[in-house]
């Protein structure tokens, strides 16, 4: 297929992935704080899935997220110190510090908005799908969701209307096989998460959310058919979570995971499998890490000095962005 994503550099692929996850560590070391009042989802263990995709995507396709957003938002190129400062609550944050770390957007890198609403965001891709599609344009919309929000009504009808429509949409289903607590087999009857693309006559397919390169893969195939017009595709990741839920803690002394399930998974490691593959192969030198990890670990002090030292929003502008304006004018010159 002609339009075929290129295959990223694995180089480039692990930095990216280690750029989220010490970005994300440095989240979880700081949250205690007190500075970030806002919930955080981390998606530690999940980096695969999120730059995996975005690696096959431009930059003018526009990706939807969730509550768990950091990745996809960074992976599509959103903005780190707009984000640092949407956790501070700074007036220079995406969301104007009013949102926090659940309303994550940039419009200049396509990563249109998030919604922490569990399935809310997969029909807003798929409306932004069918604006495309009427438009005539080539850009296609992906939708990242979690096992939970296959659960509903959102996820079927977004998959029913996509399939009957041909629209240029993608659904990107990372597994984590939770939901808070609850494991999937709690949830769900068994069968694979596949069948439900299945069901509605959408291409599907699985990939190892251990493996930057399989994700890559399986959505640089996607994507080049989804913008030759073959309509919508659903990519089950399996993946997992390494902290809490919700917060910047490891919770695996309540129980709710099996310790031997834990490990296996922490043995799969994205960035540490895919570091120790770079390193095996001769691709990365202790030289090249170290000033990987000092790049980043700079980038990350500079966002969150710069951010700190942010104004707060003003206060008189408290009821400002509740609604959408009402003035047609003023509602055109918001959505130019
Ligand atoms: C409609 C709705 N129901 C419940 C919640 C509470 N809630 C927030 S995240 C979450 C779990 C979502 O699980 P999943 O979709 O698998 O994503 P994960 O957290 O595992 O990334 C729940 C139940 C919500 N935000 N929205
Ligand atoms: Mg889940």
């Amino acid at each position: 297929m002609d339009s075929l994503p290129a295959a990223p550099d694995e180089f480039d692929a692990w930095r990216a992935m280690l750029r989220i996850r010490l970005i994300e560590e440095a989240i979880a070391s700081r949250y205690a704080e007190q500075q970030m009042r806002c919930p955080v989802h981390l998606s530690v263990g999940q980096e695969a899935a999120a730059v995996g995709v975005c690696m096959a995507l431009r930059i003018d396709d526009l990706a939807f997220s969730t509550h768990r957003c950091h990745g996809h938002y960074l992976a599509k190129g959103g903005n780190l110190h707009a984000m640092i400062a949407e956790l501070l609550g700074r007036a220079t944050g995406c969301c104007s510090g009013r949102g926090g770390s659940m309303h994550l957007w940039d419009h200049a890198a396509g990563l249109v908005s998030s919604v922490p609403i569990v399935g809310g965001n997969i029909p807003l891709a798929v409306g932004a799908a069918l604006a495309s599609q009427q438009r005539g344009e080539d850009r296609i919309s992906v939708a990242f969701l979690g096992d939970a929000a296959a659960e509903e009504g959102s996820f079927h009808e977004s998959l029913n209307l996509a399939a009957t429509l041909q629209l240029p949409v993608l659904f990107v289903l990372e597994n984590n096989r939770y939901s808070v607590y609850t494991p999937l087999r709690q949830r769900q009857p068994p069968r694979p998460l596949t069948r439900l693309g299945q069901a509605h006559g959408i291409p599907t397919a699985n990939a190892d959310g251990s493996d930057v390169t399989t994700v890559f893969a399986a959505a640089a195939a996607f994507v080049a058919s989804i913008r030759e017009g073959q309509g919508p595709a659903l990519l089950v990741i399996d993946t997992y979570r390494y902290l809490e839920h919700c917060g910047p803690n490891v919770d695996d002394d309540l129980g709710y995971r099996p310790p031997e399930e834990v490990l296996h998974w922490q043995q799969r490691c994205p960035v540490a499998t895919l570091r120790e593959r770079l390193i095996a192969t001769g691709r990365l030198h202790a030289e090249q890490e170290a000033k990987a990890r000092q790049d980043i670990e700079r980038e990350i002090a500079a966002a969150f000095a710069t951010a700190s030292q942010d104004p707060f929003p003003d206060p008189a502008t408290v009821a400002e962005h509740l609604y959408p304006p009402t003035d047609p004018a003023i509602f055109n010159a918001c959505h130019a």
